[in-house]
């Protein structure tokens, strides 16, 4: 038998609604593993709102507050409020999850908020790069060169032209006791990020690279290689920082940018020398993670 340090028991029940091999459903399953049943999840509107499907026959074993689109920040520090006026702000852990539209883009200021308050809560921002439950549009975490639904392509090859916002270093900035990035390929990697968190007091942010095969155009049941490659592909790196200190927690061994795009519909278009211009993107940005990593660790 394999050995892992992920938990057996299940906090999410059969029954879910989310598409065949949903990223962000196997990221909640995980999450759940780490921080245990005595977690209240607060969601916004995004595919997680629906994916738990209708009460009573909804899939989560914990209870579980819906919000609207932009404030999940915002709830995670009410909720907070509440324990501490019942006196149980130490035995339950306070839960967002909520997608990338709703944290890099409309969700930022009460996310921004929460983080300056010093909310004892666990943001996580589950990160399928675009706003997936209303059609795949894009968002500020969509990647530079990929197809949505308002990035669409066709005969003028007009795919998104920024590149990927870093909400991940927008939270380090904030100067919050923990930071991470973690994605659905790497379950103890995750885990571990989770309990972390979980053991720290004030706000924690976890970036989770989900995968979504109806808004990124590839088969259901590639959705961990594509996770996979995007680690190795450097496109996106696991770490954390605490308290300040980086430390890059992956390092498979690299492969192409292009090797990790051509897995996915979403970039079936993109030249070569696009793929160039993304690749140096991605070289640059690890060479900068590397130095970050080595300052800290050396002056922190
Ligand atoms: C203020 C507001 N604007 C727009 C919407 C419509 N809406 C609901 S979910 C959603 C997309 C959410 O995208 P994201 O946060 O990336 O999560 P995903 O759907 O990808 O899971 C939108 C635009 C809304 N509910 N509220």
């Amino acid at each position: 038998m394999v050995k892992t340090t992920v938990p057996r028991e299940e906090y999410m029940m059969q029954g879910h609604v989310a598409c065949q091999g949903c990223g962000a459903t196997i990221a909640m399953r995980y999450v759940l593993k780490a921080l245990g049943p005595k977690t209240i999840v607060s969601i916004p509107a995004c595919c997680w709102a629906v994916i738990p499907g209708i009460w009573p026959q909804a899939t989560l074993k914990t209870p579980l507050l819906y919000t609207a689109f932009e404030v999940t920040g915002a709830a995670l520090s009410g909720m907070e409020a509440a324990l501490k006026t019942k006196g149980l702000e130490d035995e339950i852990t306070v839960l967002g999850f909520a997608g990338d539209g709703g944290t890099a883009d409309i969700g930022i200021q009460a996310l921004s908020g929460m983080a300056e308050r010093g909310t004892n809560a666990i943001y996580v921002m589950y990160d399928n790069e675009a706003y997936m439950n209303t059609g795949i549009q894009r968002s500020g975490s969509t990647p530079y060169g990929a197809w949505t639904t308002t990035t669409p392509v066709g005969k003028k090859h007009e795919w998104k032209t920024e590149f990927k916002k870093s909400v991940a270093e927008i939270m380090v900035a904030h100067e919050i006791p923990y930071v991470a990035t973690a994605t659905v390929a790497y379950p103890e990697d995750l885990v571990a990020k989770l309990k972390k968190a979980k053991s720290i007091k004030g706000p924690k942010f976890i970036q989770i690279f989900s995968p979504c095969p109806t808004g990124w155009k590839h088969p259901p049941e590639i959705s961990v290689e594509v996770s996979r490659k995007a680690v190795a592909s450097r496109m996106f790196p696991l770490y954390e920082v605490e308290y300040g200190k980086y430390r890059i927690t992956q390092r498979p061994k690299q492969i192409p940018v292009g090797e990790y795009l051509k897995l996915q519909g979403r970039f079936r278009y993109l030249p070569d020398d696009e793929i160039d211009i993304m690749q140096k993107h991605v070289d640059r940005r690890w060479e900068l993670l590397l130095k970050k990593e080595q300052f800290t660790q050396e002056n922190l």
